[in-house]
């Protein structure tokens, strides 16, 4: 047993009735796999106390400071106090203890407890291939047959053209699968392609460094890019001829939980749109752009890249209303969007950037600008916008930094007000990607500010994903003690190994759908709105585009807690 330290302890009784009233079993949350060294150090407390002390392994008390609050937030209903100790920094393993208690809990100070889950992040990436096996040398226990080999794909009816009528066969091998369904979506694998890109962007020093472990290893690309490849190289195959993009490659309805090389539906490309073809040429604009420093490793790609955005978008100027439909025969994830105004503005700035062509410069009054998420890809167009001064006139190139830094100081002002660190006030399937992604904003933000206000603020979003939250879970699979051991993967769920396969984000909390786990009870409350259950697709489901901005966002801090080290 830990020493206790007694500074005494108020209780005011509105604390002492709202804490009966939480069953929440974790009362001190902290971030699983340890706090930055350098950096700011948030715990949160959900315990009748007023103040707290960080104690050594060997008994020696180091810090003594003061609970901030106690302050509600009505998402997760509770009452939590914050513990601020940012100036400890020594690495080293210790209790956060609160004095008059006999709480406590252990932790670590790290120098970079986010490099391995940056790694992790991608590589589950490589476990998600479609149509390729995952080998013992880079699995492990992971290990597995290759499934869906997609090179008998079927034109649907939705898909037919003249050149290509309905039972037209395709080759369209490889990509990731989606999630932890088996089918593959231009909507979503656009977004996600793009955030992979921007973390070795953003990061590609950092980035050119990190093995992952996957067979590429060793060549003389980065292997985020190379992961990468697999998935754009995929997307290429989805264009048609006359350059409009299919909106998927799926199965007529889900397939079962049973492993890939086990699955053998049919599968079919469906519907030609706009939302997809400019998500595509968006993807493909900005690819060209990056792939453009690699020509001697990847000669021609670049260029492959650029014909093929040039082509779609072209589509898009024919095709500018086409919003996808999902045909009655087809029940797999439909990725629709009644709104395709945000499309067009990312589409349009790539293809400013790319080629010159005018900026859209009249959505950038119109629109607003959020959270990206696969139906909200404004904020992307910004981004690219942030980064190619000088392809953007002045003026505009002067607006969209205006619109861009207030939103993420809208962001910053949320997360200082809200009791718990985190600037998220909306609760969406998928909530811990929209955390991931205001992370994302706020070290793009950095990345040009050098403000240390977005670092510390992207990293209490990181910290929320691994353990500071409502529900007290680690949600990134194979990391922390209290981590999702039954996420909505068909390979996970099919494998037979206990452990789900590592380095994947839980969907996360939200009350969007209650009717996936009939028998389970789940709180009414969107934050602390999740289940560790198999069956609750709507909380407990990974995705490529929720894993993405993970990988971004544990890079980006990775690298800022490299740089702290290097400086020291
Ligand atoms: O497994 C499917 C998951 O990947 C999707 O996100 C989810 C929502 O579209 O649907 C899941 O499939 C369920 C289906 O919708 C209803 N029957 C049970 C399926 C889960 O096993
Ligand atoms: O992330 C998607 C979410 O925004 C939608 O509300 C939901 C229902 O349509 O679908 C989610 O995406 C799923 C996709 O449809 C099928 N593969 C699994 C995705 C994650 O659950």
């Amino acid at each position: 047993m830990k020493k206790l330290c007694i500074l005494g302890v108020l209780i005011t009784g509105l604390f002492i009735q709202t804490m009966a009233g939480n069953d929440q079993e974790d009362r001190i949350l902290l971030p699983q796999n340890g706090f930055v060294a350098g950096l700011n150090k948030i715990a949160m407390v959900r315990a009748p106390a007023d103040s707290f002390c960080i104690i050594t392994a060997d008994n020696n008390i180091v810090f003594r400071g003061k609970l901030q609050g106690p302050a509600f937030w009505s998402y997760s209903g509770d009452w939590v106090q914050k513990a601020d100790f940012s100036a400890l920094k020594a690495p080293g393993e210790y209790y956060f203890a609160l004095p008059g208690t006999k709480e406590q809990r252990r932790f670590r100070i790290h120098d970079d407890p986010y490099g391995d889950i940056a790694n992790a992040a991608v590589k589950a990436f490589y476990y998600n291939r479609c149509s390729y096996p995952i080998l013992p040398a880079y699995g492990g226990v992971f290990q597995r047959e290759a499934g869906h080999p997609d090179r008998e794909v079927y034109v649907h009816q939705s898909a037919a053209s003249e050149k290509r009528p309905e039972g037209t066969v395709l080759s369209s091998p490889g990509g990731w699968y989606d999630a932890g369904d088996y089918n593959k979506y231009i909507v979503n694998s656009g977004i996600t392609t793009y955030t992979m890109l921007l973390a070795l962007e953003y990061f590609p020093t950092y980035w050119k460094s990190r093995n992952l472990a996957i067979p590429e290893s060793g060549n003389n690309l980065p292997d985020l890019l190379d992961e990468t490849l697999f998935n754009l190289r995929w997307m290429l195959t989805m264009q048609d001829s006359d350059g409009g993009v299919y909106h998927k490659l799926t199965t007529l309805n889900f397939e079962p939980f049973v492993m890939p090389a086990d699955a053998h539906d049919k599968r079919y490309v469906i519907q030609k749109n706009t939302a997809a073809s400019l998500d595509f040429a968006a993807t493909m604009a900005h690819a060209s752009g990056i792939l453009a420093d690699f020509s001697t490793e990847l000669p021609g790609l670049a260029d492959s890249c650029r014909k093929a955005a040039v082509a779609a978008w072209n589509w898009c100027k024919k095709n500018p209303g086409i919003l996808y439909r999902q045909p009655p025969d087809i029940s797999t994830g439909a990725y629709g969007d009644g709104d395709i105004r945000d499309e067009w503005f990312w589409a349009g700035v790539e293809m400013t950037v790319l080629t010159g062509s005018a900026f859209p410069d009249s959505l950038l009054n119109k629109l607003q600008f959020q959270t990206p998420s696969w139906g909200s890809v404004a904020t992307l167009g910004l981004i690219t916008a942030l980064t190619n001064s000088g392809k953007i006139k002045p003026e505009l190139y002067t607006r969209c930094q205006t619109v861009f830094y207030t939103y993420v100081d809208q962001l910053i002002n949320l997360a200082d007000k809200s009791a718990w660190p985190v600037s998220l006030d909306y609760w969406a399937w998928g909530s811990n990607s929209d955390i991931a992604n205001q992370g994302l904003l706020k070290m793009v933000a950095y990345a040009f500010r050098n403000d240390v206000k977005y670092l510390h603020s992207a990293l209490n979003d990181m910290n929320y994903l691994a353990g500071v939250n409502p529900t007290g879970y680690c949600f990134i699979t194979g990391f922390g003690e209290k981590s999702p051991m039954n996420i909505h993967h068909r390979v996970s769920g099919s494998d037979k190994i206990s452990d789900p396969v590592p380095g994947f984000l839980a969907g996360g909390p939200n009350t969007v759908v209650f009717s996936d786990c009939p028998d389970i009870r789940r709180s009414l409350l969107p934050a602390l709105s999740y289940v560790d259950e198999l069956c609750s697709y709507s909380t407990n489901e990974i995705a490529i585009n929720w894993n993405a901005p993970l990988v971004f966002l544990a890079g980006a801090i990775s690298c800022a807690a490299g740089q702290l080290q290097s400086t020291k």
